[in-house]
């Protein structure tokens, strides 16, 4: 197969939801070279084309599952070579969670995947992370940074709760705010308080060395 006849394959394999197949065809697509970046846009585009099908009501929730578990899977195949430039620069410590009340958690594990090649120290509460939650882990583990990933748009106001508690901690000032995830816009993030947006996981980790070299 050629690269493009894998692209497609790669793509199409994902919307009917054959794992196998999608699996076979990341191996194949590092074997001959693709970049791991480009074979995950194409997976990224497939989970939207799911997600348009979830929205028209062609596909189901059990689908959206599905699609979910193979993402996941991939991921890991992927990680390897998404995560290799390890360059250590200094020693921060990073918090990360998904906000309360969203599970979406494929988006944030890449997140933390791409930052961590930076050498950064992540520590990961999860997802359904509740403002207090955050604020305790602030608080005992004295992070430089807060990341938070919302994926819905019922979910994504419980980023201001949680910088309004940090505030009200007086932790505040403590930490850089970044914030990402599909209903995320640098114009709610700036409306918020946050420091920054992060659009994509690798948006994240160039504002994330910025800061870290500051
Ligand atoms: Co849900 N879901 N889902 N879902 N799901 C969406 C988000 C949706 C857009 C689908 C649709 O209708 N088109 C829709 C939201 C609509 C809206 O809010 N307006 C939706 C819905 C409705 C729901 C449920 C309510 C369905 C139901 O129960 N009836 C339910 C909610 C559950 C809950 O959270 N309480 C639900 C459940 C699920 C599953 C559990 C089945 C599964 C998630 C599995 C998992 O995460 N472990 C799932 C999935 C897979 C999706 C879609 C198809 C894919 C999400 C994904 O992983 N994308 C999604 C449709 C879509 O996104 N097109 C959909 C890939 C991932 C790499 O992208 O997470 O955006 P993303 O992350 C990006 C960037 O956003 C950014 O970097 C990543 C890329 O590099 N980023 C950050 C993310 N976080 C960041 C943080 C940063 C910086 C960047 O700094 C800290």
């Amino acid at each position: 197969m050629t690269e493009k006849d894998i692209e497609k394959e790669l793509f199409e394999s994902f919307i009917e939801l054959s794992e196998e197949r999608v699996l076979k065809c990341c191996k194949e697509a590092l074997e001959k070279g693709i970049d791991a970046e480009r074979i995950l846009n194409i997976l990224t585009r497939a989970l939207e084309e799911i997600g348009r099908r979830y929205e028209r009501g062609e596909y189901f929730l059990a689908e959206l599952i599905a699609s979910g578990e193979i993402m996941k899977k991939a991921t890991e195949i992927l990680r390897p070579s998404l995560a290799k430039e390890i360059s250590s620069m200094k020693k921060v410590r990073m918090v990360i969670g998904t906000v309360e009340g969203d599970i979406h958690d494929i988006g944030k594990n890449l997140v933390i995947t791409i930052v961590s090649s930076l050498g950064i120290d992540i520590i990961d509460l999860g997802v359904d992370v509740p403002a207090e939650k955050f604020v305790e882990a602030v608080d005992k583990f004295k992070p430089k940074i807060v990341g938070m990933s919302a994926l819905l748009t019922t979910t994504m106001n419980q980023m201001k709760n949680v910088i309004e508690a940090l505030k009200k901690a007086g932790l505040r000032d403590k930490v850089k705010v970044i914030v990402g995830g599909r209903p995320v816009t640098e114009e709610f993030a700036k409306e918020i308080g946050a420091d920054a947006y992060g659009e994509d996981a690798f948006a994240a980790r160039k504002i994330i060395s910025e800061w870290m070299a500051a």
